[in-house]
């Protein structure tokens, strides 16, 4: 029988006296701000989450990981856990090198004792670690768009634990919380592993699940990063925090944790374990599609559905935590509760409300029955969520220069302004670069900060309940999914490409810039001297070449009114 080690595990922090005195040291050596990726992974790092790790791994602990899920000493370990930097900040940095690792206020973390620094094959790690180099994957999105292109490995000193200001007492360091099951004397602790809300049938299941195992309940969501669009954390705390009342009392216990997610499905489900392990626990329970990224390019799964299963099976010696496998459970209406599955009563009707018909239910102001949630917690997604027509969004128009973006853009702001009911605010390409980005020129980084800072604004002013109004040339697809990522942790985010061909945008030239570009008199222009990328899956299509301003503003209103975000009548 599996009980709980309640020993510590071992941490990465120096002691406070040798603390004080490396803190004077590192104000002097090169010091690197860590993104808020690296930050979790330090945090774990740190603290034992990622036991045996002693720092950002080594080019040879890399390759391990990447194509055996080993580090060189052996060890199970599924994930590449990499300081990935700029090529400015490792171009100065000879082998050896003390770094300090300052948070996003400049507060020194940890010194870092660079003993690798290599330039990462990422198309082989996407393949080998997510298991497909396509961009679908919000990791291997982020591996190609987001991490830098070196990577510096080495061992880590810990002097200060990264500060949160919410939710302080819900947080524990795998420390903390072994000394919490010794001191209730947990000695089978299951954990639950969630990015979302709990429902009825996830307490039912969690509550199954330690029940069989004979074990108390670790609810033990991720509050660090978690998918694109997710429901914040704020948010589903206030929902556990409501749940937790639901179970017997003292059996059940919640604690934060700041994970970056990778969504990995098999080899995430497979870390989820190991980390789990350092945290003390004895169980694990693994659904269906664990860590699963969604669709694939081509629409189909990523993994299949009980992969995670089959690999967490495949290596349950060495991770230390044993399998609970996640039972699908859902509401019986004859019975009035939840069964599993495969253990439905013969003839009965079976009622289920997928994530997805949940998001239409809530963003539509739809009934959300009791046999599905508890109130408390539709109430928090009331809250977060109000229906769309009373959220802030933003429309996103992108297409060459002359295409009809500024014009189309213009049309619309006055008729959502003459709806009322939201404030409206246009940022319009040449406006912004009058007002936000006088300095930047039309190279391809520069066009990405004015992009990115136009993103910026508009997911303010989207969380905020305004409307905003891009319309830039925005021509290249990564950024424009970076910006659509922002945008849509507060509200909607609707792309409407202005398709108007380019030899009808030269044929307007309203400005004259399409003669100078092609006298070679304006250098990088777009869709003569720079390229466009055309978007693939933008909301709405429009060319302006055989319609006037009126009807495309009119086509993207009514495509508004199509997602619940205006009200036409
Ligand atoms: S970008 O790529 O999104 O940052 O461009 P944007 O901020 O929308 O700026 C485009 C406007 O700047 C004028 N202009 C140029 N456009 C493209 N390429 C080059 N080299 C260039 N130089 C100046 C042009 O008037 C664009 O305005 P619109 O409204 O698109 O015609």
């Amino acid at each position: 029988m599996t009980l709980a080690n309640q020993t510590p595990i071992p941490e990465l922090y120096v002691s406070d006296a040798a603390a004080a005195a490396l803190k004077d040291d590192a104000g002097q050596m090169p010091s690197w701000d860590l993104t808020p990726r690296q930050i979790c992974d330090l945090e774990l790092l740190m603290n034992g989450g990622f036991n045996p790790l002693k720092g950002f791994l080594t080019e040879a602990d890399y390759n391990g990981v990447v194509h055996d899920m080993r580090l060189e000493s052996g060890a199970l370990w599924p994930m590449p856990i990499t300081l990935d930097v700029s090529e400015k900040f490792a171009e100065g940095l000879p082998a050896g090198t003390d770094i300090a690792l300052r948070d996003q206020e400049g507060v020194i973390l940890a010194i870092m004792s660079v003993t690798d620094k290599w330039v990462p094959n990422k198309a082989v790690e996407a393949e080998k670690v997510f298991g497909a180099d396509d961009l679908a994957h919000p990791a291997v999105n982020y591996l190609h768009n987001t991490a830098g292109p070196v990577y510096l490995g080495g061992p880590v000193k810990g002097l200060q634990t990264p500060t949160h200001y919410d939710f302080r007492a819900r947080r524990n360091t795998p420390n903390e919380l072994r000394a919490f099951f010794k001191k209730l004397g947990w000695t089978r602790v299951v954990a639950f592993q969630t990015r979302n809300p709990l429902h009825r049938a996830h307490q039912e299941l969690t509550f199954r699940a330690a029940r069989e195992a004979q074990a108390n309940l670790l609810i033990h969501p991720v509050v660090g990063m978690t998918k694109p669009g997710d429901v914040d954390h704020f948010t589903r705390v206030r929902c556990y925090e409501a749940v937790l009342d639901k179970y017997p009392a003292a059996t059940t216990n919640l604690s934060l944790l700041n994970l970056a997610m990778r969504m990995a499905g098999p080899r995430e489900a497979v870390w989820h374990g190991l980390i789990r392990a350092n945290h003390g626990v004895t169980h694990f329970i693994v659904g269906r599609d664990h860590a699963g990224p969604g669709k694939n390019s081509e629409g189909k799964d990523f993994y299949g559905p009980y992969d995670a299963q089959t690999l967490f099976t495949q290596y349950k010696d060495e991770i230390g935590v044993e399998m609970v496998d996640f039972k699908h459970m859902v509401y019986v209406q004859e019975k009035a509760s939840y069964f599993p599955a495969d253990e439905i009563p013969e003839g009965s009707t079976v009622l289920d409300i997928s994530g997805t018909e949940l998001r239409r239910r809530l963003r539509e102001g739809l009934d959300i029955p009791e046999w599905f949630s508890f109130p408390e917690v539709v109430q928090q997604l009331r809250r977060t969520s109000p229906p769309r027509a009373q959220q802030g969004f933003t429309v996103f128009f992108t297409g060459l220069s002359g295409s009809g973006k500024s014009t189309v853009a213009n049309a619309l702001m006055v008729k959502l302004m003459e709806m009322g009911g939201r404030p409206v605010s246009l940022l319009d390409g040449d406006v912004v670069r009058k007002h936000l980005s006088s300095e930047l020129g039309f190279s391809k980084e520069h066009r990405d900060i004015n992009i990115k800072r136009i993103g910026y604004v508009a997911s303010e002013i989207t969380k905020n309940g305004g409307i905003a109004i891009c319309a830039p040339i925005a021509p290249y697809t990564a950024t424009r999914r970076a910006v659509r990522e922002m945008v849509e942790a507060g509200g909607a985010f609707v792309e409407v490409h202005i398709s108007t061909p380019i030899e009808e945008c030269e044929r307007r030239d309203r400005k004259g810039l399409y003669k100078l570009a092609r006298e070679g008199k304006i250098k990088e222009f777009t869709g003569i001297s720079d390229p466009y990328e055309e978007p693939k899956n933008a909301e709405l299509v429009v060319d302006t070449s055989d319609i006037d301003v009126d009807g495309a503003a009119h086509q993207v209103l009514l495509k508004l009114e199509s997602m619940g975000l205006i009200g036409l009548s």
